[in-house]
């Protein structure tokens, strides 16, 4: 378990996933919680990052800090995606052992698993074929990252694990058009369309890929049960176990927001892996289940959109 005063360090905090561990661990109680913001501690940096190690020891890190971004930005800049993930892990991970800290959480991606993995995807797909081309190089990262926490457990004995996030959104998610996730575009999109009374709504490739979609509370959730109850250096997938497809989705979306116009597709985007959806029952037999459906999650985000994003 976890001592309420112990000092966890969220690397990532501003981040969607890191604020909704702050705002996760501070309602569980948790009074220690350290955070940098990225102008006083730039964790690509391996000897700033060793020196904030040193002087703060935390005894329990969240590595929340990734660049991190959809279907095309992954597709864009693979040098960025893969050299900057590899630097913030390499060196978080590393201070954390040599500086003491008990455990650590690192957190992975689905899109770690094969491009044709069987579905629903089990912790085992793990290199057991070819990743999906337009991600690759945030793959390989992360797949470098849950191989280093296991190297520290094998060789030191050191209980970092790896969790594994399907796709998220929640408050402060990404809105840029170029570099967004599909929901949050979608959000986006469906609003300004609406906004503008226009009569269509154009959405990427061909609407058949399935995503599963978790919010990203319900990932805090699973996170803090994982850091009080989960002890292992095997990775473990988290989900809500249901996917739909992308024109499912979109439609989901413009009925939430009340945009009534036509979906277009732009073939000329990629349409990414056919299907991604985790097996959960690794984490479900834990007692974790998700508290959130897809509908509230999706008008809970556009209330977060209207009041911090489309002011
Ligand atoms: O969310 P997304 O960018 O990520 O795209 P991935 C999911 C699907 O939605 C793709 C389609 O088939 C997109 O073509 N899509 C439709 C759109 N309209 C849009 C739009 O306006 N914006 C975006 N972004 N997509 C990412 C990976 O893959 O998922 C990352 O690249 C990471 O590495 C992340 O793993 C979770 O699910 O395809």
């Amino acid at each position: 378990m976890l001592d309420k005063s112990e000092k966890i360090f969220v690397a990532g905090h501003r981040g969607m996933v890191g604020s909704a561990l702050i705002r996760r661990l501070e309602s569980e109680g948790f009074s220690n919680l350290l955070v940098r913001d990225r102008s006083k501690l730039d964790l690509r940096d391996e000897s700033a990052v060793a020196k904030f190690f040193a002087e703060e020891k935390p005894a329990v890190v969240i590595l929340a800090a990734a660049k991190v971004g959809g279907i095309k930005a992954n597709n864009d800049f693979p040098v960025e995606f893969l050299l900057e993930n590899l630097r913030i892990q390499n060196n978080v991970i590393r201070s954390a052992y040599e500086h003491g800290a008990r455990k650590l959480l690192f957190l992975g991606s689905s899109c770690i698993y094969p491009k044709l993995a069987p579905q629903p995807i089990p912790e085992t797909a793990l290199l057991s074929g070819p990743l999906e081309p337009t991600n690759e190089a945030y793959a390989i990262a992360k797949i470098a990252g849950i191989k280093l926490c296991q190297a520290y457990a094998r060789q030191h004995g050191a209980n970092f694990i790896s969790v594994m996030p399907t796709n998220l959104y929640g408050p402060n998610d990404n809105f840029d058009l170029e570099t967004s996730h599909v929901l949050a575009a979608l959000l986006r999109k469906a609003h300004e369309a609406k906004g503008r009374k226009d009569s269509e709504l154009i959405v990427w490739g061909s609407g058949k890929p399935r995503r599963e979609f978790l919010h990203v509370d319900d990932l805090a959730s699973a996170c803090v049960l994982l850091l009080e109850q989960y002890d292992s250096p095997e990775i473990i997938n988290v989900g809500c176990g249901e996917d739909i497809s992308i024109r499912e989705l979109a439609e989901l979306i413009c009925d939430v927001i009340g945009f009534d116009g036509e979906l277009t597709w732009d073939a000329s985007k990629p349409d990414g892996p056919p299907r991604k959806l985790l097996d959960v029952t690794k984490l479900l037999d834990l007692g974790w289940k998700p508290s959130i459906p897809l509908q509230d999650g999706i008008a809970q985000t556009y209330e977060w959109f209207l009041t911090n994003y489309a002011r």
